[in-house]
């Protein structure tokens, strides 16, 4: 039967993660501004915004973590100027991330890639080390390459959150499909395993972004795994709260939109 190993980043069987890896994945002029180009903003964030996890590739958590909210660090990488089918290989080792504080283990892997082989083994070993010292691990999968025409699609998502299943990942992190009717199948087909939406570019207004966190939790999903959307929205804190009363309190959008909410 499945295990807790998710237990550290869950209240209630629910989370919401925090994201800081896009300096890597995107390139700072892409998707920071003067604030948040500075980890210990995200860092204090994490904290003061109560997230239930951070996420930062090892040379952010080297500096900048400082314990007081469970870390997942990123044990691959890849930058944005490379073309073609993407690859995403391990740069840090799970002894060496559980040395950094790391409570779980992050691995991207694009579904569909002509590379994705490689990711599938890499991950395998991965995960198995990281069950071996009890953390779980991770998987954000992405359908991406020549082959995927629409990664948002009911079927592609689905195939991404079954495929983290059947990789063994603890928890998997996928783009929302666009309406809770249509998540809910990628839930299903996650048969139990924990599934994150993955927050996506900053959407057009906080009540846009929250419908969607919303829809996903309606769905079935354990909670969100946020970056843009959190930290680079004007009032953080503010945002962090709502997320939180949208994910473990379940109040509805629309009651906090017109601040009602209880
Ligand atoms: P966001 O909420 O900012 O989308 O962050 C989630 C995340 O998975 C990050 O961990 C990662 O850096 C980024 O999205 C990758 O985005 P993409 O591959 O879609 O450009």
């Amino acid at each position: 039967m499945k295990s807790d190993r998710m237990n550290a980043f869950l209240h209630d069987g629910k989370g919401v993660l925090l994201a800081y890896d896009q300096g890597l994945e995107h390139g700072p002029s892409t998707d920071f501004n003067d604030k948040n180009i500075d980890p210990s903003f995200v860092m204090d964030l994490a904290v003061r915004g109560g997230f239930s996890g951070v996420i930062f590739q090892k040379g952010v958590a080297e500096r900048f973590y400082d314990g007081k909210v469970p870390l997942i660090v990123k044990v691959n990488g890849k930058s944005a100027l490379v073309k073609g089918d993407p690859v995403s290989r391990q740069v840090c080792s799970v002894e060496y991330a559980i040395s950094l504080g790391a409570k779980g283990i992050g691995y991207t892997i694009y579904l569909g890639s002509e590379h994705e082989a490689t990711m599938f083994r890499e991950f395998g070993r991965i995960q198995e080390e990281a069950h071996e010292r009890g953390l779980p691990a991770i998987a954000w999968v992405y359908p991406r390459g020549a082959g995927v025409a629409n990664d948002t699609a009911k079927e592609i998502v689905s195939y991404a959150s079954r495929s983290a299943l059947e990789l063994g990942a603890d928890a998997a992190k996928i783009k929302y499909t666009g309406d809770p009717d249509s998540f809910s199948w990628a839930v299903k087909a996650a048969a139990g395993m924990k599934v994150f939406m993955s927050g996506g570019p900053k959407a057009p207004t906080d009540e846009a972004f929250l419908l969607q966190v919303q829809g996903a939790m309606d769905a079935g999903a354990a909670g969100l795994a946020v970056g843009r959307n959190a930290w680079q929205n004007a009032n953080p804190l503010k945002m962090a709260d709502s997320l939180r009363k949208v994910i473990f309190e379940r109040v509805r959008v629309e009651k906090l939109v017109s601040g009602t909410s209880p």
